[in-house]
C-alpha cells in the first residue's frame, strides 16, 4: 500500500501522485460512490492500482469541487462585471472551513474600477493582490503566497483563472478561453479542477467558472452567521439583545455601524439577502 495525493480525476480513473511518481487508479464500492475529490490523500495498492482508503479531510468545497484547501484565490475583474455576493459567499465559504482567501483582483492592466471599492470594503480584513496576467505585474507576489500550499483560483466565467496560471507557470498549463465582447461573458473553458505541483509541496488548481453558490450547504446555523465576517465583529458589542440578528432589530451595532459607513451598506445588504437564505432553508427552522 503506498500513500498519494489526487491531482486529477476523470470519469472513474484518478491520478494519484506519490513523491516519486504519478499513477492512474480506479476506485470501487462504497469509496467510490461516497466520491473521491481531487486534493484528497489516499492509500491505494500498487498491485491492483485501486485506491482502497480515503484518509481524513481538512474541509471540503463543494464548488469549486476540491478538498484539503489552504488558500483560495478569488479573483474579481472589472469584465464580466464583479458578483459581490458570490466573493462574499466565497469568503464566506472561506471562513466556514478554515480555508485562507486572498482577493485577487486581475486585469489590472486593462482598468481598475474596483480598485478603491475593494480596497475599502474588504482591504483591512483580507489579503488583496493586485495583478495583471498579460503584462506579468505582481506575479511574484503570488508565486510566493503559493509556496507550499494547496491553493485554487475560483471566481466567475472569464475572470482570468487560466490566464493567471498559465502566466505564472508557462508552458500553457490549461487553455485560456475567450471572453465574448457581447455579453462580457467568458467561455466556460475550463471543465475540470487538476492541481498543479510546481514546485514540491506547492499545488495550485485552476477550477471551473460558476454562476451560483448555495450557501445553504454550510454546516452553519443562520445566527452563527455574522460571527463569520471580520468586518462585523467588533460592532457586535453595541447590539442591545445579544441573539440581535442585525436585520429588524432597533439599537443594533451592525445597523449603527452601515449608518455610519463603517460597514459598507452594500455588503449588509448582500448579508441580510445570505441571512435570509440561510433561515429559510435551516435545519432548526425545519424543526430538526
Ligand atoms: N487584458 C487582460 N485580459 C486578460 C487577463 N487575464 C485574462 N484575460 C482575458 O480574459 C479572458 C478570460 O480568461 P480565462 O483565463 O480563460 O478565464 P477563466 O476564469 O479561466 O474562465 P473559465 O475557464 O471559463 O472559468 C480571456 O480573453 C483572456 O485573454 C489580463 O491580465 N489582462
Ligand atoms: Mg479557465
Ligand atoms: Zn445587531
Amino acid at each position: 500500500m503506498e500513500k498519494g495525493l489526487i491531482t486529477k480525476k476523470m470519469s472513474d480513473k484518478f491520478w494519484v501522485k506519490t513523491a516519486q511518481n504519478l499513477f492512474v487508479c480506479t476506485a470501487k464500492g462504497i469509496l467510490k460512490s461516497n466520491g473521491i475529490f481531487v486534493g484528497e490523500n489516499v492509500e491505494f495498492n500498487t498491485q491492483t492500482m485501486n485506491i482502497e482508503k480515503v484518509l481524513s479531510r481538512k474541509n471540503q468545497l463543494i464548488r469549486p469541487p476540491l478538498v484539503n484547501l489552504d488558500q483560495l484565490f478569488v479573483l474579481v475583474a472589472d469584465k464580466p462585471q464583479p458578483d459581490f455576493l458570490m466573493l462574499d459567499k466565497l469568503l464566506l465559504f472561506c471562513k466556514v472551513y478554515d480555508i485562507t482567501p486572498i482577493i485577487c483582483y486581475t486585469k489590472i492592466d486593462k482598468s481598475t474600477k474596483f480598485e478603491q471599492y475593494i480596497e475599502s470594503v474588504y482591504g483591512k480584513f483580507y489579503k488583496t493582490v493586485f495583478v495583471s496576467a498579460h503584462k506579468t505585474i505582481n506575479l511574484e507576489n503570488i508565486k510566493l503566497l503559493l509556496k507550499n500550499k494547496i491553493s485554487a483560483f475560483a471566481g466567475q466565467s472569464g475572470v482570468g483563472k487560466s490566464a493567471l496560471l498559465n502566466a505564472l507557470f508557462g508552458n500553457k498549463k490549461t487553455l485560456e478561453g475567450m471572453l465574448s465582447t457581447k455579453i462580457s461573458r467568458g467561455k466556460n473553458t475550463t471543465r475540470h479542477c487538476e492541481l498543479f505541483e510546481f514546485e514540491p509541496n506547492s499545488y495550485i488548481a485552476d477550477t471551473p467558472g460558476f454562476s451560483s453558490l448555495d450557501e445553504k450547504l454550510l454546516p452553519i446555523e443562520y445566527w452563527e452567521l455574522p460571527y463569520y465576517y471580520p468586518d462585523f465583529l467588533e460592532f457586535l458589542k453595541n447590539c442591545k439583545y445579544k441573539s440581535c440578528t442585525h436585520t429588524n432589530e432597533q439599537d443594533c451595532g451592525i445597523k449603527k455601524a452601515v449608518e455610519s459607513g463603517q460597514i459598507d451598506f452594500s455588503r449588509y445588504e448582500r448579508y441580510q439577502a445570505i441571512y435570509k437564505n440561510l433561515k429559510c432553508g435551516s435545519v432548526s427552522q425545519r424543526g430538526r
